[in-house]
């Protein structure tokens, strides 16, 4: 068949729209009708060219909300017409690392999703004859997609896949950083480097983690209302200040935080967030996602003196047995999500999405088809 996508030819060039061939699901594949998609910082850190990941061309895309068109040979979880956020973490239920209990980086199909394939090491994109690579399993940058079953989270028909998109990554990550990762407690003192979808969806969590003070850190101060409005107590710019960041911190609170999240990819701001952790406790979780290349420092003497660093994917969120909870939780207003999307836009107008982000100008836009 064939699909309106937004196509990544090159690294560091806009995307084309364009009409391009979709092959038919295979054995364990879904079709999906794309009905929205987020985009996300990861999309244009891939389109930079600094992702050492990143292959083209390629159809980008990660935050989508779909129905199942069709289902292939074998395909027994999900049939036509159920309503599925694909996932990019998927979970296979009975590899290692999902039996394990211990971590959500199912790698059943890890080796061909790293390299833009289907789990048979082939694409169903094509033009003309040559291949288009998928991206990160899911390429939600298109009308239709072909993603594997074990890939899809099946949710709640009557959520609207144009705001629950936002939970195939963003707003799951940021708040799965704080409920499963850093699993903050109440009354916690807690520091959000970078305020984007992912730092104002810590921000979230750490407020259903009943944390008592969330300091809220960036240097587009454009986005501190809505930081306040999700419920930051403070909120700080570190170009006020002529001391590092990591100091002014540890003056506001008495010592230093009890958990910092990084929301950015920058690695001097994650030693930053290490050090502003409180001496023989405090817990520092990585989210954000460096360039290629790229190493993290700091003295050892932060972590033999008790301070902890973490990384997470996804929020440490098992995507198909726990992410209907979170669209659930959504529909119980538990989860804020309509309040994160600043711009709404048709495919054509996704390089605009883009150029928004970079602009500092939006939290999230929502591309519908
Ligand atoms: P975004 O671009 O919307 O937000 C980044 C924010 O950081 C902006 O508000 C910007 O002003 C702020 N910022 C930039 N430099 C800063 C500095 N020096 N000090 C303080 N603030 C600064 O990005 P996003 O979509 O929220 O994504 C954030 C990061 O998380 C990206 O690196 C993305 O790739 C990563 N990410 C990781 C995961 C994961 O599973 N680990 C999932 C999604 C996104
Ligand atoms: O299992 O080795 C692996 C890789 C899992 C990929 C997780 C990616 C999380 C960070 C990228 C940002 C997501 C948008
Ligand atoms: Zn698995
Ligand atoms: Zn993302």
């Amino acid at each position: 068949m064939k699909t309106r996508a937004a196509v990544a030819w090159k690294a560091g060039s806009p995307l084309e729209i364009e009409e391009i061939e979709l092959a038919a699901p295979k054995q364990g594949e879904v079709l999906l009708q794309m009905v929205a998609t987020g985009v996300c910082h990861t999309d244009a850190f891939t389109l930079s060219g600094e992702d050492p990941e990143g292959i083209f061309p390629a159809v980008l895309g990660h935050e989508g909300g779909a129905i199942v068109q069709e289902v292939g040979p074998g395909v027994t979880s999900v049939a036509p017409g159920d309503h599925v956020i694909p996932l990019y973490t998927p979970e296979c239920g009975q590899c290692k690392f999902c039996l394990s209990g211990k971590t959500n980086l199912c790698q059943a199909i890890r080796a061909t999703q790293g390299k833009g394939l289907m789990p048979d090491g082939t694409s169903r994109f094509s033009k003309n004859g040559a291949p288009i690579y998928h991206y990160m399993g899911t390429s939600t940058f298109s009308e239709y997609t072909v993603v594997p079953e074990i890939a899809v989270a099946k949710i709640n028909k009557a959520a609207p896949l144009d705001k629950v998109c936002l939970l195939g990554c963003g707003i799951t990550t940021g708040i799965g950083a704080v409920l499963n990762t850093a699993k903050v407690e109440p009354g916690s003192t807690v520091a959000v480097f970078g305020l984007g979808g992912i730092g104002l969806s810590v921000i979230q969590g750490a407020v259903l983690a009943r944390a008592e003070r969330i300091l809220a850190i960036d240097i587009n101060e454009d986005k501190f209302e809505m930081a306040k409005m999700l419920g930051a107590t403070d909120c700080v710019n570190p170009r006020d200040y002529d001391a590092p960041i990591q100091d002014v911190v540890v003056e506001l609170t008495d010592g230093g935080v009890d958990y910092s999240f990084e929301c950015v990819g920058n690695t001097n701001l994650m030693r930053s967030a290490l050090e502003c952790c409180h001496k023989g406790w405090g817990e520092s979780v990585i989210i954000g996602v460096a360039g290629a290349g790229q190493e993290i420092c700091t003295r050892p003497f932060q972590l033999v003196t008790g301070r902890v660093w973490r990384g997470t994917a996804f929020g440490g969120v098992k995507g198909r047995t726990q992410l209907p909870d979170y669209v659930e939780r959504y529909m119980k207003g538990e989860i804020k999500i309509d309040e994160m999307v600043t711009y709404s836009m048709p495919l054509e107008d996704i390089n605009r999405a883009f150029d928004l982000m970079h602009q500092g100008k939006s939290i999230r836009s929502v591309i519908t088809f």
